[in-house]
C-alpha cells in the first residue's frame, strides 16, 4: 500500500460552467462529467487567477499568482526568454523530490525555449506541446504555424487528434504507473474546447464552429470517461484523487470572454476519491486553483518552499466538504483591469481607477455599485492592491 495517493489532474481548456449539468444548464451531453460530479465534491465557487492559458498554468504549476510570477501574458515563441524560469518550484518538481512519478500529457504553455520544457520542471514524463493556440490535427500553432509538439526534449509528428493522442498516453502512463511501488502525479491538460473548432475523430466536421464547439466537449467527455474507466480497471481508485477543472470560463460560445467578472473567474471543478470524499459534496467557499499546489503537496507529504512567498493554501478540508470562511486579500490583474476582493467585498478597478464595489454575498451578479456608500473602504483596498502590485513587480522571476 502506498503511503501517499496518486494524483490525477486533468484540466480542460476555456470549458464554460453552462457546459455541464452539475452547474445547472448541461446544455451538452456530459454524461461521464456528470457522473464524476455526483461521486464526489463540486466546488461552487473555484476562482481563476487570471482569464488566460498561460497564466493560469502559471498559477497551479507554481502556487504562485501569475503575476507574482510574472506571466501575465501568454508565452511566446519569438521570445527565447518568455517562459517559466527554472527559479521557480513547481508542483512537479515538489512531488518529484517527494517519491512521486510525474508525467504531463497535453498543454504546457509556458515557454517555447527547451529550456522551458516540462522535463526541466520535475516532470519525468511529457508528451504534449508548448502551444497556445493549436491545429488539433496539423499541431500547428497558429502564430508561426510551427509545431511544438513534443515527447519529453524530442520534436515529434505522431498523428492524430491532440486530445486523443494525449488521453492515449495518460492511459498508459496510469496502467504502467499503477504497477509500480511509488505513487503518481499525472497533468493531463486537454486542449479542448479551445478554439480552433475542429470535430473530433468520428463526428462529422460542421461549417458551425458552435456544433463542432459541442461535438469539442462531448468528446472531452468520452476522454475524461476513458480516464476514470482506466483508473477503476488498475484497481487504483481508492488511492487516487482525481480533480477536474477548467482553465478558464471564457469560451465563444458562453460570451463570458476575458473579464474579471465572478462569472469569468469561476471555473469547473470537482474532484473524486472513493472513501476519501463522500459522494454529492458541495463546497461554495471561494478558493483560486492556484491553491492545488499546496492541497497537492499536503496529501504527498511534501513541504511548500519557504524561502518565498507561496500564495497557495491547502484546500482540503474544502474537498472533504467543510466551509471555511475566506481569511485572506484575493487580488487579480489582467491588462487594464484590476479586482481585490475581501471577504465578501469585491472591487474593480481599470487604469487605476475604481469602478464598482460589490457585496458578494447578497450580489452574486455584480450589479449593485456600493462605491458611493464605502468611499473609504475603496481608497483603502486601492491602496493595498498598489502595494500588492508592488511587491509583486519586486519578485518576478519570468516573463511571458
Ligand atoms: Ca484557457
Amino acid at each position: 500500500m502506498k503511503n501517499h495517493p496518486n494524483i490525477i489532474f486533468m484540466v480542460a481548456d476555456n470549458l464554460g460552467r453552462e457546459a455541464v449539468d452539475y452547474y445547472g444548464e448541461g446544455i451538452f451531453e456530459t454524461p461521464r462529467l456528470n457522473t464524476m460530479a455526483s461521486e464526489g465534491v463540486v466546488f461552487n465557487n473555484c476562482l481563476i487567477a487570471t482569464p488566460l492559458c498561460s497564466p493560469a498554468r502559471c498559477a497551479w504549476n507554481t502556487g504562485r499568482h501569475p503575476y507574482r510570477v510574472g506571466i501575465n501574458s501568454q508565452t511566446r515563441p519569438d521570445d527565447p526568454e518568455s517562459g517559466l524560469s527554472l527559479q521557480e518550484v513547481s508542483i512537479a518538481r515538489l512531488l518529484h523530490n517527494a517519491g512521486y512519478t510525474t508525467g504531463l500529457f497535453g498543454k504546457w504553455n509556458l515557454g517555447y525555449a527547451a529550456t522551458f520544457n516540462p522535463l526541466h520542471h520535475g516532470f519525468h514524463e511529457f508528451y504534449g506541446s508548448n502551444a497556445g493556440h493549436a491545429d488539433y490535427y496539423t499541431h500547428l500553432y497558429n502564430r508561426d504555424m510551427k509545431s511544438h509538439f513534443f515527447r519529453g526534449l524530442e520534436p515529434i509528428a505522431d498523428e492524430g487528434y491532440f486530445d486523443t493522442l494525449f488521453t492515449d498516453e495518460a492511459i498508459k502512463f496510469i496502467n504502467r504507473q499503477s504497477q509500480e511501488p511509488d505513487p503518481f502525479y499525472l497533468n493531463l491538460a486537454f486542449y479542448a474546447p479551445h478554439g480552433p473548432y475542429q470535430a473530433p475523430p468520428g463526428y462529422y466536421h460542421s461549417d458551425d464552429p458552435l456544433i463542432n464547439y459541442q461535438y469539442m466537449v462531448e468528446y472531452l467527455d468520452l476522454c475524461v470517461g476513458r480516464v476514470l474507466d482506466a483508473v477503476h480497471h488498475a484497481g487504483i481508485a481508492e488511492n487516487t484523487l482525481i480533480v477536474f477543472l477548467s482553465d478558464q470560463g471564457g469560451s465563444r460560445t458562453n460570451g463570458y470572454g476575458r473579464t474579471l467578472w465572478e462569472r469569468s473567474l469561476r471555473v469547473i471543478c470537482n474532484a473524486v476519491w472513493p472513501g476519501k470524499i463522500a459522494p454529492n459534496t458541495k463546497t461554495n467557499t471561494p478558493w483560486v486553483h492556484y491553491d492545488l499546489y499546496a492541497t497537492f503537496a499536503a496529501l504527498a507529504g511534501a513541504p511548500v518552499p519557504d524561502d518565498r512567498v507561496i500564495d497557495a493554501q491547502n484546500a482540503w478540508p474544502l474537498f472533504e466538504g467543510k466551509e471555511q470562511p475566506l481569511d485572506r486579500t484575493l487580488h487579480w490583474t489582467y491588462r487594464t483591469e484590476a479586482a481585490i476582493r475581501e471577504g465578501n467585498l469585491k472591487l474593480h478597478a481599470t487604469n487605476g481607477k475604481p469602478d464598482g464595489l460589490f457585496d458578494l454575498s447578497t450580489d452574486p451578479e455584480e450589479q449593485r455599485d456600493l462605491r458611493a456608500t464605502a468611499p473609504e473602504k475603496v481608497e483603502k483596498m486601492m491602496a493595498e492592491h498598489h502595494v500588492w502590485k508592488q511587491a509583486c513587480e519586486a519578485q518576478q522571476t519570468s516573463k511571458a
